[in-house]
């Protein structure tokens, strides 16, 4: 039986509450119910049935309804009548929109499809609105690939070399745990369900430890904070290492068993005193010693390790490194031991290749292009190592004119008169204001789909609970309108978003039924999955290093002191961006009430830093290096250490104060593993703004 949305069933008058789920790129992926009576929303609550939601849902998201009947929200196709990136838009009909979207489409396909980029995040993780008919849709067509890796490549690829794939602990066992070290994580802001667990475990008695160059509010809670520099968290594992193999706190009978490399690993780990560790990551050589010594004598202990500290240039190695940590002492025979980094290994295996039918590139092998860079890639001029000059972009869950790095390129690529660009958004955004065409989307209250989670192990579905506002289509009644005008003939382009939703996960993992009725499916993950090893990888064992695995090693930053001295002489100060609280990156900045509680855009420094500039709390700054220039509101309030500057993420370009946000002063350089950027790996100076 299949469960009818709640605008379809519902007798005029009587409430009905639907199963939805949580659509951004958070880990906690909350199960949500969604009330509705007379055409509005009368309750949307976390559901209080589902054990890692229980029942609450973060403030972002429990106003959900006001960013849903927002009075900005794009209701009609628009057309550019303006200059591009003005944002000066006319309504037009559907039918002139799509016909004329499909006949450049097509033209410049007849050419070399490759000419096109899908850009697309995680604006929505469902597996319908996300890669589902638009795979489909790019694929038969043949368009350029998009490497998607502008958030977690280099923990990923890091995670995976090690452990085999993305895997870890459940969340929910952390309450169990004795010791946690929050290892760059705001928890409190970005994944607050995990939070909520390690509480329990505090309250029980466990010690709370946060590794995080701010003093977030999660590391105030914590009993100590780390406040290390940015980039240095490969140096502090092995220093870590050194202390466990010199006091012996290893688990000898697991590392033999379960561990490849060890002997290597060790030898490079001995050379990590706790005094040249410390001098790498700005901490002292007691604080070294005492992780170590709370992390090798306190079981179970467990590790939350976050995506805030592989957005550096050697975010790919640190992550190995520290992933190795649960090997040295056996954490992992324990269910409430071991590493959380990703849980999306679970169910990657489950998931149905049906639905975006890679098949239909029938042999052909486009490019593919890493969205990280697309500033550099959008200005590139046709070669033959790069293929034709990208002269479409189709954008649809992602901001990229404020997510990407460098936004002066980014800018400069999106502002191109030859670039033919079409938007699928909910808001006229920073990206949405250089499209051809805007194209207006439903939203999670309005469309299906089917999640998985990074960071538990649930399968959960989302059923529509309004009809679309305006003349809102989902993503993939745009993609299927559009193949249609195209020819694409194939069966699959006639799927209905339930189809598809059916079809994300194979059906004898998760049944569609049970699915609808309950709102979610557990995965069946075992509790303690690597108690005995069996970690995914050939041997079975995790890997330090193997014949085609170099050992880890500490991989400094592309910007600091010790990597370009010249370049620090200029700007001395190291900048983080990591996400404001209130914010889900660049979703919700438009929402009024979400907005006045962040205030304004802001950059946090040390009282020292400001006092050797002239600073004063609440002054107009300029923060700059060679790239741009960026103007906020200095917080002296603590939470900066020494050298390191905080500018909270990421507001839209258009409310900055000089149309900036902190992508102004990021690059386009990439990690050493999985090519992803390294937002936090950047190097800036700050000074009064003149009046
Ligand atoms: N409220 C809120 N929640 C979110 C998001 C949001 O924007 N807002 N974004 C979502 C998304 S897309 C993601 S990927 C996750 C991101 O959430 P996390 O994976 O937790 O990553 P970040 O928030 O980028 O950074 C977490 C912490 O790492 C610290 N950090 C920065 N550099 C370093 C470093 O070099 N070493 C160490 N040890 N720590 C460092 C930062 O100060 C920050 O407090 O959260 C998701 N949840
Ligand atoms: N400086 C700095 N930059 C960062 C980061 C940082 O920490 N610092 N974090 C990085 C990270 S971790 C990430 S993941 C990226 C995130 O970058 P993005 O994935 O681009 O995320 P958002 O900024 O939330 O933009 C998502 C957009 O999708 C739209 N959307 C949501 N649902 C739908 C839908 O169903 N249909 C359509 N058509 N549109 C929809 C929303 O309205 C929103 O405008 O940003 C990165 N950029
Ligand atoms: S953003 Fe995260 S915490 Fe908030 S409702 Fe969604 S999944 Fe839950
Ligand atoms: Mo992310």
């Amino acid at each position: 039986m299949t469960v009818q949305p709640a605008h379809v069933a519902a007798p005029s008058g009587a409430a009905r509450t639907v199963h939805a789920a949580c659509p951004h790129d958070c880990p906690d992926t909350c199960a949500i119910r969604v009330t509705v009576q007379g055409g509005q929303v009368i309750r949307l609550q976390g559901d209080p049935d589902h054990l890692t939601t229980h029942g609450a849902l973060c403030t972002k998201v429990s106003r959900y309804a006001e960013r849903n009947s927002h009075p900005e929200r794009v209701l009609t196709p628009l057309k550019r009548v303006g200059p591009k990136g003005a944002g000066q838009f006319v309504p037009v009909g559907w039918d002139e929109a799509l016909d004329d979207i499909a006949a450049r489409v097509r033209a410049i396909a007849a050419d070399d499809p490759q000419a096109i980029l899908p850009y697309s995040y995680a604006g929505t993780m469902g597996f319908v609105q996300g890669e589902g008919m638009a795979a489909r849709f790019f694929h038969r067509l043949g368009a350029s690939q998009l490497q998607r890796t502008i958030c977690a490549e280099a923990g990923a690829t890091g995670l995976a070399q090690t452990y085999g794939a993305t895997v870890g602990m459940h969340v929910q066992h952390f309450a169990e745990s004795r010791l946690i070290l929050i290892w760059g994580s705001n928890s409190i802001a970005s994944n607050l369900h995990f939070w909520t667990y390690a509480n329990a475990a505090k309250r029980a008695g466990a010690k709370l430890i946060a590794i995080d160059p701010r003093r977030t509010e999660t590391a105030e809670k914590c009993h100590q904070h780390l406040a290390l520099r940015p980039g240095t968290d490969g140096a502090l594992a092995l220093g870590l290492m050194h202390e466990l193999i010199a006091h012996d706190w290893l688990d000898h009978d697991y590392l033999s068993r379960h561990v490849e490399g060890w002997p290597e690993l060790r030898e490079r780990a001995l050379q990590w005193s706790p005094e040249r560790t410390a001098a790498e990551c700005g901490l002292s050589a007691d604080e070294v010693r005492g992780l170590a010594r709370d992390y090798g004598t306190t079981a179970p202990a467990a590790i939350r390790l976050n995506y805030g500290m592989q957005r550096v240039h050697g975010g790919g190695n640190a992550v190995r490194l520290i992933a190795l940590l649960p090997c040295l002492i056996g954490a992992w025979r324990h269910r409430a031991g071991g590493l959380l980094l990703s849980a999306s290994g679970w169910n990657k295996p489950l998931r149905n290749p049906a639905l975006g039918r890679a098949d239909l590139l029938a042999g052909r092998q486009p490019r593919s292009i890493n969205m990280s860079t697309i500033g550099a890639d959008l200005l590139r001029e046709a070669s033959p190592d790069f293929g034709p000059r990208i002269q479409a972009l189709v954008v649809y869950n992602s901001n990229p004119v404020a997510v990407a790095p460098q936004s002066a390129q980014v800018v400069q690529g999106f502002a191109r008169e030859d670039l033919f660009t079409v938007v699928l958004e909910h808001f006229l955004t920073d990206t949405a204001d250089h499209a051809d065409y805007v194209l207006p989307a439903t939203t999670q209250l309005e469309h299906w789909d089917v999640h998985a989670s990074y960071g538990h192990t649930w399968v959960l579905i989302n059923q529509p609970a309004l009809p679309p506002r305006g003349q809102a289509l989902s993503n993939a009644e745009i993609f299927r309108r559009l193949a249609a005008r195209l020819g694409f003939d194939e069966p699959c382009f006639l799927d209905s978003d339930e189809t598809l939703a059916r079809q994300a996960f194979q059906p004898e993992h998760v049944d569609f039924d049970e699915l609808c009725r309950v709102g979610w499916v557990r995965l069946p993950v075992p509790d303690a999955p690597f108690a005995e090893g069996g970690f995914p990888t050939p041997s079975g064992k995790a890997r330090a290093c193997a014949p085609d695995l170099p050992l880890p090693d500490h991989v400094r930053n592309h910007e600091c002191a010790e990597t370009d001295p010249a370049l620090a002489e200029r700007y001395p100060l190291a900048m983080i961006s990591p996400p404001a609280r209130n914010f889900l990156n660049s979703t919700f900045v438009n929402v009024k009430s979400l907005r006045d509680i962040e205030g304004e855009p802001l950059v946090e420094m040390h009282a020292e830093d400001a006092a050797a500039r002239g600073l004063a709390e609440g002054q107009m700054v300029r923060v700059f290096n060679d790239r741009g220039e960026h103007h906020c509101r200095l917080r002296v309030n603590g939470r900066a250490r020494p050298g390191v500057v905080n500018g909270l993420g990421v507001w839209w370009r258009k409310l900055g104060v000089n149309g900036t946000n902190v992508n102004e002063l990021t690059h386009q350089r990439l990690t050493d593993l999985g090519a992803a950027p390294a937002f936090y790996d950047c190097l800036v100076e700050v000074a009064a703004l003149a009046a």
